[in-house]
């Protein structure tokens, strides 16, 4: 089984299906592809044109969401998705609020303003960035405050997709400079340490600190 993993690890999708492989064990070569004008052979691959996109054994699927549920098939164990059907549906909301709520609405902004753009050498736009951290980003924390409760994981006791698609996008908030105030949000910020501290998490943060600019 060859598996190789397209695009950039500061994406928080890409990095959501790398530490899905660490989780179960597999080994995969990475292509670090910056979803910036790709060439028209990558949309080929990922006809949006976006990243991740696997390979594996010469066929290529796109979309972190499908990705990761087809590797769970290829190789159940350990398993990282609910099999009761209501925390099955809730580990799959949970991922879909961070892909689809969280990251287009507070964290994408936020790190796009300030990390990207320093990257690029341009000036953040400090509107955007101020609604994005000060308006959007503590209704998100609300939530998950909710979320955790007095639970280790999010959904069902233990380590599962939800709290690998949650716990991604918070990793670039890190990289951005901001970080869950613990005063207002405890369960939050204790929770993330915890994920964070995961090999899995681990090894990819130390990584992408090092590829960014000091
Ligand atoms: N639903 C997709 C979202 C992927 C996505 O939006 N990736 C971004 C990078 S973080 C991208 O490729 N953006 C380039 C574009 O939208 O053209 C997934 O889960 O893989």
């Amino acid at each position: 089984m060859s598996f190789k993993i397209i695009g950039n690890g500061l994406s928080p999708f890409v990095r959501k299906t790398r530490v899905l492989f660490a989780e179960k064990g597999l080994a995969y070569d990475h292509e670090p592809l910056i979803p910036f004008n790709v060439p028209p052979e990558y949309k080929q691959k990922s006809p949006l044109g976006k990243i991740p996109c696997l390979e594996h054994d010469g066929r290529a699927l796109p979309d972190s969401s499908v990705i990761c549920a087809y590797v769970e098939k290829v190789q159940p164990q350990p398993p990282l998705y609910p099999t009761e059907p209501w925390d099955y549906a809730q580990a799959l909301w949970l991922e879909e609020w961070a892909d689809g709520g969280f990251v287009a609405n507070a964290m994408a902004p936020i790190f796009q303003e300030r990390v990207i753009k320093k990257l690029f050498r341009q000036e953040p736009d400090e509107e955007r960035l101020t609604n994005a951290r000060d308006k959007a980003l503590p209704g998100y924390l609300d939530y998950l405050e909710g979320r955790i409760d007095d639970q280790t994981y999010l959904v069902g006791g233990r380590f599962t997709i939800a709290d690998i698609a949650v716990a991604s996008p918070f990793v670039n908030l890190m990289h951005a400079g901001v970080t869950v105030d613990a005063k207002r949000w405890p369960k939050v910020a204790a929770y993330l340490e915890r994920i964070h501290s995961r090999p899995s998490f681990k090894a990819l943060i130390e990584e992408e600190r090092a590829s960014l600019p000091k």
